[in-house]
Order: C-alpha cells, then structure tokens, then sequence
C-alpha cells in the first residue's frame, strides 16, 4: 500500500508531534516494514523523525515487539549512563504517545511508531571499506555485550523458532511438497542441495538443543544496513530494526552479518559467479564483533561463529526460495522471480562458505586466542 506524504507526516501529529510544514523520503532497502524519513519545521525549528508502518503479516504480536523493543532500549541507555557515555544518537529513542504506548494502532493494517532520526549518519547496502565493517562488527558485538546481563525472561516470544534452521527447513522442504503455485519445477537442483547439507545447517541447533551453546538477547536482523554509520567518521553509532530482538546464540548475529556484509556481491545478485565470500571483509567484521564479544562469550560459542555463518546463509537460501514456492507473501519483491534470485544467489554463497570454512575458523580463532 503507497501513502502519500501528507497522510504519512499527519501519523507523526499522534504522537505528539506539531509541525508547520513537512518533507517526507522514503526508504527501500528494507524488506519488511514500510519505513519514512519526516523532516519538519515547526515555529522556525527544524526536526527529523522516523516513521514505520510495520507490517503485521510478518508481526503477527506488534505490541509485543514494541515493549520488547522499549524494555531493551532502556536497558542499553540505562547501561550508557552507568557508563558515562551520553546516549544520545547511540540507541533508538522511540515517540510515546499521551498514553504512554510507543505504538499508534490505527486499524489491523496500519500499526505505526515513530523515533528520533539520528543526525549525520548513513546505511551501506554494501561494505566497501573494511575499516567501517570492522566498526559495524564490534558494534553489533558490542550490542550483545550491553544486554548480556539483560532478565531474558522478560522478552516476549514474539518470533518463535526464528532462526530454528531445521525448523525454517521444514517449512521450506513442506511447501515444495505443496508447490501451491506451481514453481517447483524451477528449483529442483536447489532442493537437492539444501536436502545435501542438511548435517551441516541442523549442527547450530542440535548445539543449542543440548546447551553447549547458551541462549543470549540477540538481534537476529543483523545486516550491514541495519546500523547507522557515521557519515565523517565511519563509526558504527546505533543499531537499529530492533524488530526481531528475541533469546537467541550469539552465532546467529554474527551468522547473519558475514552472509551480508563479506558477501562479494548483493544479495540478490542473480549472476552467481559474482557471488562469493570475500574473507578480507570477512576477517575485519570478525575482528570487531569478537573484540566486543570474547569477555563474556564461552570458548565453543566463540568457537560456533563461522558455523554460525554458513547456517545462516543455508537458512536464508531456504527461506528465499519458501517465499518463492508460496507465491512471495513475505518478503517485498521487484518482479516474479526476485525470491528465486536472491535464493539462489545465498545457496551460491553457502556453496563457497564450505569451501573456505577451515580458513573461516582459523581466522575466527586467531582472534579469540583460541587453539
Ligand atoms: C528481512 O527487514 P529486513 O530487510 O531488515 C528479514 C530478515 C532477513 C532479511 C534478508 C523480520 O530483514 O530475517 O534476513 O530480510 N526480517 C524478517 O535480507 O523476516
Ligand atoms: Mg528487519
């Protein structure tokens, strides 16, 4: 559904936000939400905020992802304060409005929040110099660090079986069962590999499943342009999309960033032989993610990132080509065959994840100081 601007900038009137007049940009590069940038001018005073439609096919409990969301961002301010460090414009402020919710629920369509745009920063779709991911990476590790004593208890299960890989897996291999829309005949090759590796992609959860690796607060979102950089330093200053904020292991975030960010292409670069990991912006993600995390991290959760990586590219190759086979009800497309490229094109790069694993782990250790 497209909202013109004024519809858009009148939302921001409900929580609490007066203006003269408005300039709204809309952002693309999310999947999911519908997200808005709102400039306003009110009695000679410029402002920015952001504002996003979330879509509620996706979120099935959006109040509960925003207390989630509130509950999290207030524990990380909280932990900047303790520290000295001023938060401002280095953790999400969400609007409230005169009831206290961080949410307008205007009907089952249109469920809207609103936060603070934090000046001088910018999103990559792609990592081009390793010194900004290295940045990114510690502060996605960092992110973890500062809910690490986080009561887990309190999140509610909004997501459930997020990044379950054989359960994501399950869903996928179900729908080629059904082929409810007839394109199986297009994937039959990718099927036979994802059904391949099935030991590889079950090994993270059969980890979790036995308690070798602990359940941590993580992201479980986190891509390259999902943290705000700054524009004059290169600093990773905010993580943002804190949608999908749920218990989960540490390789999940770490998993989710490699297959984004030391992918050597986009990813949904449809010719695969563009597609690979690049280990350099590999190894500088790493070093920054492990620098923030190596305290508080076991030595086999330290020693799970890599697998991490490879499980998450599996997953979301299974997840792209699910989409496909239902007739693309999840993921926002740019034509027919977009969730068949963009499966395509992670299987690819889970294919030269495998081959480049022993040199993955041994970066991985170097860093951690592990034998
Ligand atoms: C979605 O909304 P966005 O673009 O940050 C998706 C992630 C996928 C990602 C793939 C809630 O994230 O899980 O990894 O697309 N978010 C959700 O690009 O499913
Ligand atoms: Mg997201």
């Amino acid at each position: 559904m497209n909202y013109d601007s004024k519809r858009i900038a009148s939302v921001l009137t409900k929580f609490g936000v007066a203006y003269d007049s408005f300039r709204v940009e809309t952002f693309h590069s999310g999947h999911i939400n519908s997200t808005h940038r709102v400039d306003i001018r009110c009695k000679g005073k410029s402002d920015s905020f952001v504002l996003q439609r979330i879509n509620t096919y996706v979120f099935r409990n959006p109040i509960g992802i925003m207390e989630n969301i509130d509950k999290v961002t207030c524990h990380i301010r909280e932990k900047l304060i303790s520290e000295g460090t001023n938060p401002e414009g280095r953790v999400l402020e969400f609007l409230k409005r005169e009831d206290g919710t961080n949410y307008y629920f205007e009907d089952d369509a249109n469920f809207w929040r609103a936060y603070r745009y934090i000046d001088n920063t910018i999103t990559y779709d792609q990592a081009g110099d390793p010194e900004v991911l290295r940045n990114a990476g510690y502060s996605f590790g960092l992110f973890q660090k500062q809910l690490c004593d986080f009561p887990m208890s309190e999140l509610n299960d909004t997501l459930p079986d997020f990044h379950n890989t054989p359960v994501r897996m399950k869903r996928f291999f179900d729908a080629c069962e059904k082929d409810p829309v007839g394109r199986r005949k297009k994937i039959e090759k990718e099927i036979a590999i994802l059904e391949e590796n099935r030991p590889i992609w079950s090994k993270l959860e059969e980890g979790r499943v036995s308690g070798k690796l602990p359940l941590r607060v993580t992201h479980n979102d986190t891509k390259y342009n999902n943290i705000l950089i700054d524009k004059d330093t290169g600093e990773a200053v905010c993580v943002i999309d804190l949608d999908t904020v749920t218990p989960g292991l540490c390789a999940y975030d770490f998993g989710d960033a490699i297959r984004f960010s030391a992918n050597s292409a986009a990813e949904d670069e449809p010719d695969l032989s563009k597609v690979s990991l690049d280990l350099d912006l590999y190894r500088a993600f790493a070093e920054g993610f492990i620098s923030a995390c190596k305290d508080f991290c076991t030595p086999e959760e330290l020693d799970s990132l890599a697998l991490g990586a490879l499980t998450m590219t599996f997953e979301l190759a299974g997840r792209f080509l699910e989409d496909y086979l239902l007739g693309d009800p999840y993921f926002k497309t740019l034509h027919d065959e977009h969730n068949l490229e963009r499966g395509r094109s992670q299987l690819a790069l889970a294919l030269d994840m495998k081959t480049k694993f022993d040199q993955m782990q041994e970066i991985n250790r170097g860093i951690a100081g592990l034998k």
